[in-house]
């Protein structure tokens, strides 16, 4: 790994109980990203020093810095990164920012906005590199915000052609349908909505999701965090790492079904896991099972982020 990567510091912020670090010496990948392969879901956090997390928030992280990101980028072998606004920083979108200014061009945004944010504020922002607005419906991340007020928000940042990112639970589909099908963007679901993967794949959770997708062409997934999903975890199979194999045919499924519209992303510095803390290195590995042939690998990872954040280049 990088020197530059350095390790976790903590900014004077007591980090929240039980608290996994990021991995600091992952292993360089085994399968070769594509050129221009873009990292479509990470985070920067604080440093808490320079950037303090939001007193509303619901878990102090360690800091992450934008340094220590461009080291991994670089160590992984990716060209660029889309920094997506963590919880833990509420709406002040400062750290994500300053990142994205920092990074010769090299990094896009997406930002947390409330309702009194300026029209000053969001045109610095997106001249700064962001290009979209998470909204965020996972209860133990985020009080609830009303729907009217998320509407208004989409309303006032379509018209600078960004497009919303929703991150929400498999069971809460289903009552957010009619809010998420109203939204006048480009909507980009989080890690699949975050399906059960004990559940089967073709069972009427997923098949909610898929429908999801399929009725709405206006609709993109990630592809990402089967860290997260995986009920199997990281074993390895006949001492060969082979992690989260339960995630791998749902994940698969969205990338041949919709291979226009995903993304894939790493989740640096993966917030909140509570069993262990992946190898970098190793979930890029992960992707080449999920998008089999040079094609969907070099969609995934290069043509549908560079439409969706970089257009100006395609
Ligand atoms: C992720 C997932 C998580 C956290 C956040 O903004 C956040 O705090 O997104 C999570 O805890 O599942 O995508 O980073």
């Amino acid at each position: 790994m990088s020197a530059a990567m350095g390790k976790p510091t903590s900014g004077g912020f007591s980090k929240s109980a039980g608290w996994m670090d990021w991995h600091t010496g992952p292993r360089k990948p085994a399968w070769r990203l594509p050129a221009n392969a873009v990292d479509a879901h990470c985070h920067v956090f604080g440093p808490g020093a320079q950037f303090p997390y939001a007193p509303e928030r619901k878990y102090t992280p360690c800091d992450a810095s934008k340094e220590q990101l461009f080291a991994l980028r670089d160590h992984l072998g990716f060209a660029r990164n889309v920094i997506v606004q963590a919880t833990c920083h509420g709406d002040d979108n400062r750290a994500m920012v300053d990142a994205c200014l920092s990074s010769g061009g090299r990094a896009r945004g997406v930002a947390t906005l409330r309702r009194g944010v300026s029209d000053e504020a969001i045109a610095a922002m997106h001249d700064a590199g962001v290009r979209g607005v998470r909204f965020n419906f996972v209860k133990r991340l985020v009080d609830c915000t009303p729907q009217d007020e998320l509407m208004d928000i989409a309303t006032r940042i379509a018209k600078w052609g960004w497009h919303v990112v929703i991150y929400f639970e498999a069971v809460d589909l289903p009552e957010l349908w009619d809010f998420f099908t109203a939204l006048p963007t480009t909507v980009v679901v989080d890690h699949m909505g975050r399906p059960d993967v004990s559940q089967p794949m073709d069972g009427p959770q997923f098949a909610l999701f898929l429908r999801f997708m399929r009725e709405h062409p206006n609709v993109w997934s990630k592809v990402s965090c089967p860290e997260r999903l995986s009920v199997t975890g990281p074993k390895a199979l006949n001492g060969e790492p082979a992690p989260y194999q339960d995630v791998v045919p749902f994940a698969r499924r969205v990338v041949e079904a919709f291979p226009d519209r995903v993304l894939w992303g790493t989740d640096w510095p993966h917030p909140n896991l509570k069993d262990h803390m992946p190898d970098d290195g190793l979930l890029v590995d992960f992707i080449a099972q999920i998008a089999p042939t040079a094609e969907l690998q070099h969609k995934l990872l290069v043509d549908n982020p560079m439409r969706l954040y970089w257009p100006e280049e395609v």
